[in-house]
């Protein structure tokens, strides 16, 4: 059986490309299982630094596979605990960028949404369409999407099943920057290459904060900021960043 994600590193930067092409990279447990399994070792690994998901250009992600879930009943579809896999995607500590090209729909959507930036060709379409199989979003859409576009954006989108441009899902705010179609994969891995030379330990800070807005006020996400800023003067990263800014060279981060 083919490789269902396929993994390379450049560098800082690792890679997990998603490979069903024969049902536009839909996401059945298989494939998820060996994704987060490639995830967690990237995270794990001191030599990356920020990640990236990327489909072909055809599709990122046509959604969960359909097959898999269209005789399930309540019990099946339930003790398959699908949202435990989801939460170790999102448990991943590093940065982690989308880069997505043609279809991003329901669960690809959703996986998009668990990165931390997405680069999308122009050619790209996010949508939720769960709606149409007489579902709704079931690894965060209702939530994610909400938070990146809006209410009442969210609702019409979840509710008609219909797609986004890219151009649309970036001035809605959820796509990070729209590139031409040829281009989407050099564009991602560019900006994960700019990323990758920045400090590791800070990189994480700063996810760790930004996605806790989520789960806070902003009292308390001050308070939760100003520890994780305070904690990054107990690395040698922040010796160095401070000190090659002072001799006005180039620091040399070691993730230490
Ligand atoms: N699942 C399985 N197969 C899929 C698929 C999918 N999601 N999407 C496409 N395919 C397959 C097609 O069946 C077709 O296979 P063959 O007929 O060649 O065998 C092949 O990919 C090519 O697709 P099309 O022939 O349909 O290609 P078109 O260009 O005409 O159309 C399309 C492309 C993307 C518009 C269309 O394929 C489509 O509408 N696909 C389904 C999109 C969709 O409804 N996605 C949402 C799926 S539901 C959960 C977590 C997550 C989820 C649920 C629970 N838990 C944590 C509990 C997520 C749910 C979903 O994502």
């Amino acid at each position: 059986m083919a490789d269902l994600i396929l993994t390379n590193t450049e560098g800082p930067v690792g890679v997990c490309t998603l490979n069903r092409p024969e049902v536009l990279n839909a996401l059945n447990i298989a494939l998820m299982d060996v994704l987060i399994e490639r995830l967690e070792a990237f995270d794990a690994d001191p030599a990356i630094r920020v990640i990236v998901i990327a489909g072909s250009e055809k599709a990122f992600a046509a959604g969960a596979d359909i097959g898999e879930m269209a005789d399930a009943s309540l019990v099946d579809i339930s003790e398959r605990n699908n949202l435990a896999r989801w939460k170790r995607v999102a448990a991943i500590r590093k940065p982690i960028i989308a880069g997505v090209s043609g279809f991003a729909l329901g669960g690809g959507c959703e996986l998009a949404m668990h990165c931390d930036m997405i680069v999308a060709s122009e050619s790209a379409q996010f949508g939720q369409p769960e709606i149409k199989l007489g579902v709704i979003p079931g690894a965060g859409g209702t939530q994610r999407l909400t938070r990146a576009v809006g209410k009442f954006r969210a609702m019409e989108i979840i509710m008609t099943g219909r797609f986004m441009t890219a151009k649309e899902a970036f001035d809605a705010g959820l796509v990070t920057k729209v590139v031409s179609k040829e281009q989407f994969l050099q564009e991602t891995m560019a900006l994960a290459r700019e990323i990758g030379k920045m400090p590791p330990l800070a990189l994480k800070a700063a996810k760790e904060a930004i996605l806790a807005v989520d789960n806070t006020t902003l009292a308390t996400g001050l308070e939760y900021e100003r520890r994780l800023f305070y904690s990054l003067f107990a690395t040698e990263d922040q010796k160095e960043g401070m000190k090659a800014f002072q001799e006005k060279r180039k620091a040399d981060f070691k993730g230490k």
